[in-house]
């Protein structure tokens, strides 16, 4: 595997120069200062390019080249916004970038309750709370009809957090799941904005009456139309499953597991349709196995994001040590190094610890805990690729 890492450009706390001397390989990085659906210009696509490689790296990956939502709910938009979409896939490809990871989450990307869990070592980590998500929908959002979404049992636990909920960890809530999580990756809501509560609930009225089946052929439509595309310039799209794997917000979510992923690689039968194998995202699911899931599309996919879960009886969920939990990343990197050998990965998102304490990276991007799951990792792919070799003679 390539050991590549998450990068958000020249203004990364995180430089090039750090990389290099901690064994990164490739750059996982966007064009981050590029609102969502406008053309990323060979100019721009250059200029950074040329800039990781003067530090000594590569360009390996685009994460992500963001699909705009009308693209999503099929909006009177949606040909300018699919045709913008082309022209920046053939600038990448023109430049020898060719694998762009994507999503297609609708109006909310990856989604957390707490993004400073405390471990028993004073180190801490990113946290899904079934009951404070429930909160959020039911109470603070409002959303028509959000309590069918959860049962009996949860609601009556909503109920009890409104009683000692105070108003500074309402605000925490917000935050952490509709716009801390969500600016820097290129979301609908940044940092900044005024009332993300409203904005979020106009985004949801966009997908009124949008269910699985459309949001997947608007989906294979969008694919159909950017795949003549990526065949002339060689480029491989890979798409990001859903974080977690289930519907939220009364949301339809189409990549959630095993039967989702059959029919998005079928729908559009061309290897330039790809997959991210995100094993944090996945293994958050407890439908999903995910050392299966890697043996049946370890052909297709053209990225992988090394991160593991560990699920609660509850539903709860916890991002889990890179050596333990549901992801079985060492079993992983043996699937993927038999099968697909040579993809480029990334430790996807890593403990808070040590120096990393007040330096307000991006949530999950930390420098020390990501370093710390890049040495295990680093450790793991050499084991096996040794196991293999020696396997051969
Ligand atoms: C969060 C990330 C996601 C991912 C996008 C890909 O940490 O895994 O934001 O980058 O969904 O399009």
């Amino acid at each position: 595997m390539e050991k590549t890492w998450r990068w958000f450009g020249k203004k990364d706390k995180i430089t090039l120069p750090m990389l290099r001397q901690i064994g990164v390989e490739g750059i996982v990085t966007a064009l981050h200062d590029i609102p969502n659906g406008e053309i990323w210009s060979s100019e721009a696509i250059l200029d950074l390019k040329q800039y990781i490689e003067a530090a000594g790296l590569h360009w390996s990956v685009v994460e992500s080249l963001p699909v705009s939502e009308a693209i999503k709910y099929a909006g009177k938009e949606r040909e300018r916004l699919i045709e913008n979409y082309k022209i920046s896939l053939a600038n990448l490809g023109k430049a020898g970038i060719k694998t762009v990871c994507y999503n297609f989450m609708p109006v909310i990307d990856w989604a957390r309750t707490d993004l400073n869990h405390p471990l028993e070592d004073g180190s801490s980590s990113l946290f899904f709370d079934k009951i404070r998500f429930a909160y959020f929908d039911c109470c603070i959002l409002k959303r028509e009809g959000a309590e069918n979404d959860y049962t009996d049992d949860e609601m009556r636990r909503v109920r009890q957090l409104d009683q000692v909920i105070t108003e500074k960890e309402k605000d925490i809530l917000i935050d952490t799941i509709i716009v801390k999580t969500q600016g820097f990756v290129n979301g609908n809501i940044k940092e900044g904005d005024q009332n993300p509560v409203a904005i979020f609930k106009r985004l949801l009225a966009l997908y009124k009456g949008i269910d699985k089946e459309m949001l997947l052929s608007n989906m294979q439509y969008f694919l159909e139309q950017i795949m003549p595309v990526c065949e002339e310039y060689g480029v491989n799209m890979c798409v990001h499953p859903d974080d977690p794997p289930w519907p939220l917000f009364g949301l339809p979510r189409i990549v959630t597991g095993k039967e989702d992923i059959r029919r998005i690689l079928q729908a559009v039968d061309n290897p330039h349709n790809g997959l991210t194998f995100c094993a944090g995202s996945l293994s958050a699911g407890v439908h999903n196995n995910v050392l299966q899931l890697a043996e049946e599309f370890a052909s297709r996919t053209r990225f992988v994001h090394l991160r593991s879960t560990h699920v609660f009886d509850n539903g709860d969920f916890i991002e889990a040590s890179h050596l333990g939990g549901r992801g079985h990343l060492i079993e992983l990197v043996r699937i993927f190094e038999k099968k697909n050998p040579g993809l480029p990965m990334r430790v996807d998102h890593g403990r808070l610890m040590l120096d990393d304490k007040d330096k307000d990276y991006n949530p999950g991007y930390s420098f020390l805990g990501r370093m710390f799951a890049l040495a295990q990792m680093d450790g793991v792919i050499a084991t096996v690729k040794d196991e293999l070799q020696r396997n051969r003679i």
